[in-house]
């Protein structure tokens, strides 16, 4: 049976996912590089170094340290003014209630992000109590695929792995939960979770029975 559920932030919460990908495209547009769909489903789960590595590569570009960190910075001042306008409509239909619903059930919950702004948006839209306990991108040194986000995650919860799940919209994070030794399920449309070995697919919260899931029938 699952005692804890981790939820990523972006893309299974919040679909701040969409304001990274815009704060990603305006750094290109300033750069005039390309910023194509499949870059942009790359960066889910992805520290922001990595992230513009990974921009700057597809670009075929290099760049100084120090540039990196001007730029990376400039992507996240630009992210930093799109949160501004983050409100309830920009939850993931179904994720609070399906999250008070665990906590009903007395399921632990918590938030395994790689974002370091990841508590100012828990904050913002007034859903930080939501989590039992917040693991986000200032806590962690290593990024997913690596298991340290979710690890730690299960720590302070005080659930050993295989009784933890974890709900990721990225390929980097369904492999970080597996390595990790935790149910994987991936949620939304993301292309390439089932090949990242997701235990279950989930598209939407509408899709998802609560009693089924924690009965461990479903995979
Ligand atoms: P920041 P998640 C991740 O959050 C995003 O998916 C990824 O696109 C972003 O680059 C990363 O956080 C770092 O975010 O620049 O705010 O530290 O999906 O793990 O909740
Ligand atoms: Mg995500």
């Amino acid at each position: 049976t699952i005692e804890a559920v981790i939820f990523d932030l972006d893309g299974v919460v919040v679909y701040t996912d969409e304001y990274h990908s815009r704060g990603w495209r305006r750094l290109c547009d300033d750069q005039g590089w390309r910023f194509p769909e499949e870059v942009s489903d790359q960066l889910r789960g992805v520290s922001r170094m990595e992230s513009l590595q990974i921009i700057l590569d597809s670009n075929g570009v290099s760049a100084t340290g120090e540039e990196k960190e001007e730029m990376a910075h400039r992507k996240n001042e630009y992210y930093k003014t799109y949160l501004q306008e983050v409100d309830e409509s920009a939850l993931v239909p179904g994720a609070v209630d399906c999250i008070r619903e665990l906590r009903r059930r007395g399921v632990l919950i918590g938030l395994g992000s790689a974002s370091k702004n990841a508590l100012t948006v828990l904050r913002g839209l007034g859903i930080e109590e939501l989590f039992d306990q917040a693991v986000t991108g200032l806590d962690i040194t290593r990024s997913k695929p690596d298991p340290q986000v979710f690890t730690l995650g299960g720590q302070r919860l005080g659930v050993s792995p295989e009784r933890c799940a974890v709900f990721e919209d990225a390929v980097s994070g369904v492999e970080a939960a597996n390595a990790a030794g935790m149910i994987s399920v991936g949620f939304g449309p993301t292309q390439g979770l089932d090949q990242a070995g997701a235990d279950l697919l989930v598209p939407d919260y509408a899709w998802l029975d609560i009693d089924a899931f924690l009965a461990g029938t479903l995979w």
